[in-house]
């Protein structure tokens, strides 16, 4: 057991039964170039996360912790794109069209892959989701459980979209989240306090936030 000092209290890090969990570190999301870019985003807001996870994911790996990555993105032919997601923003070049990095969040795609500074190790499982949440139509629960991991510690893109929505999917199936605020972002910087704010509110989104040497203090004593 450690503890990590975290918001609202104290967060027991029992590193035998946590996972790191970095989602949807992707090109399309997180590059210059790619598809968040191209909507108008300032993807400087999203990068600040990535030098952070870098040294979470290092020590992570090197105190043998489960490490998993997402990718959000849907098949080559697009069946498991519903049709509302596809029609939101009424976008000119929108998901499945030809993008900046080949087609948008398509599976197999240049763009829908995560960026070099954060690549899955031979090994760590990457969950392909096809919506917002980890668990949602993905076998992210049953692999967690065949491990034993009661807890995940969550980085990655958009605090108040896949990171926001796989906190409130992973609390009602019974699993602990340490949200790292450095760690993870926002293209909009209002939206990642709230996000933050929401988590750290007592009987809400339930989780805990703390920082990456927060963490990674502990996680060296422990
Ligand atoms: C993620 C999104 N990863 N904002 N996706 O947050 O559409």
């Amino acid at each position: 057991m450690a503890v990590v000092q975290a918001e609202p209290y104290e967060f027991e890090l029992d590193p035998r039964a946590a996972a790191l969990v970095i989602i949807d570190m992707q090109r399309d999301f997180v590059d210059a170039g790619g598809f968040g870019e191209a909507l108008g985003n300032d993807v400087s807001l999203l990068r600040k996360a990535i030098a952070p996870t870098r040294r979470v994911l290092d020590a992570a790996r090197k105190r043998g912790l489960l490490v998993i990555h997402t990718r959000e993105g849907h098949r080559p032919d697009l069946s498991d794109l519903p049709e509302n997601k596809k029609l939101r923003g009424r976008l000119e070049t929108g998901i499945g069209d030809k993008g900046p990095m080949g087609r948008i969040l398509v599976r197999g795609e240049y763009g829908h892959d995560i960026i070099d500074e954060l690549k899955p190790a031979a090994g760590e499982p990457v969950v392909d989701k096809p919506g917002k949440g980890a668990f949602y139509a993905t076998d992210l629960d049953s692999m967690l459980h065949n491990k034993g991991i009661r807890q995940l510690v969550v980085c990655g893109v958009t605090t108040e979209v896949c990171v926001n929505t796989t906190v409130r999917e992973a609390n009602d199936r019974g699993y602990d989240c340490l949200v790292l605020e450095d760690c993870v972002g926002s293209y909009f910087p209002a939206f990642q306090v709230a996000a933050l704010d929401m988590i750290k509110a007592q009987g809400g989104i339930f989780g805990w936030v703390s920082d990456s040497q927060r963490f990674l203090a502990a996680l060296a004593k422990s």
